[in-house]
């Protein structure tokens, strides 16, 4: 009981006023109801030992406080550090990433760039090698259809080449085989081609004018009869004109034991069934032979005649006349030039 007494006192004491003569002593002025005092002087050695324990116990416990907070403050402190270490971290991670990606995209965009360089390198070397005639054509897929691009043509057309003989690529630019075809055509048809060039065809005046039209080219012409004969003509010379000459054949030196069936048609124009451009005054030769060609007056030629099997007397079939001396209608035919 005294103690929570002397405890009430010293806080009224360390809270107020007096301060005592000697470092022990606290004088301390307790009055009765009178205003007189009731105690003097009280020896507070006692006392003061709790008191001086208390304030050293609160300033410990503040100094604990204190430090407590400057440690929490230091946690902080390190916290943020930790933070900012992180963010740190974080933030040269990204500078990383970012100058990696910029990197790669720029080597990409370079690459890209180089790339296009040497694509369009390629297609320049591609349109050096392009291939003029079939003569150019590499061999590796055999024969077939390829796309040329002859000097004078803006976008190339197909053809069918043909690599069997001396291996080399032949062009070729007619063909019959069964008479599945229409051969009886007028002069637009054959102007720019009709048929299947893996099958029956003319490849067309005009494309065949540009063709040879590029240098000098030879002719080889391949028929055979229904008895499994075969024969053919060559010719050094062999071009064609082009349509202000009504496609004009030149052709000449004949080789081969076909017999020569197109000299007699050299510097003729061409004429079908809806263009007269032969010289026989009476007649259209195209009527008359039932075909299309480089009709003189009339024909020792006709290989774009009537497709008829064999031997016939009215001149209308697939005539190579200096082979068998008469109208005999071939089985196939072909014709097909080379560059020289
Ligand atoms: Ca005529």
């Amino acid at each position: 009981m005294f103690q929570i007494w002397i405890y009430g006192l010293t806080l009224f004491v360390l809270a107020s006023t007096t301060t005592s003569n000697s470092s022990d002593d606290i004088e301390i002025r307790l009055l009765d109801n009178q205003n007189a005092p009731l105690v003097a002087t009280l020896d507070m050695s006692k006392a003061n030992k709790r008191v001086k324990q208390f304030v050293s116990d609160t300033i410990e416990a503040k100094i604990k406080n204190i430090e407590e907070t400057v440690k929490s403050k230091q946690f902080v402190s390190d916290a943020l550090k930790a933070i900012m270490r992180d963010q740190e971290v974080n933030l040269k991670s990204q500078i990383a990433d970012f100058e990696r990606n910029l990197t790669d995209q720029l080597t990409d965009y370079i690459d890209g760039k180089v790339g296009k360089k040497d694509e369009e390198n390629e297609k320049t070397e591609e349109s050096k090698q392009r291939p003029l005639d079939c003569g150019d054509v590499k061999t590796k897929n055999g024969n077939g259809i390829y796309k040329i691009y002859p000097k004078h043509s803006d976008f190339g057309f197909d053809v069918y080449c043909d690599f069997e003989i001396d291996n080399t690529g032949w062009t070729v630019f007619q063909r019959r085989l069964n008479g599945k075809t229409d051969f009886y055509k007028g002069w637009k048809s054959y102007e720019n081609g009709f048929g299947d060039l893996k099958a029956e065809f003319w490849l067309g005046n005009q494309k065949i004018h540009t063709i040879t039209k590029q240098g000098n080219y030879k002719l080889k012409v391949d028929i055979s009869d229904f008895d499994s004969n075969k024969a053919y003509a060559r010719y050094v010379t062999f071009s064609v004109g082009d349509a202000s000459t009504n496609y004009r054949l030149t052709v000449a030196g004949y080789s081969g034991n076909a017999g020569d069936s197109l000299s007699y048609h050299n510097g003729q124009a061409f004429t079908t069934k809806d263009r007269d451009n032969d010289q026989k005054t009476s007649v259209n030769c195209g009527i008359d032979r039932e075909g299309a060609w480089w009709y003189k007056s009339c024909a020792v030629s006709n290989l774009n005649g009537v497709y008829m099997e064999g031997e016939k007397v009215n001149a209308k079939g697939i005539q190579w006349y200096y082979w068998k001396n008469n109208d005999y209608s071939m089985k196939s035919s072909s014709m097909m030039l080379r560059r020289l």
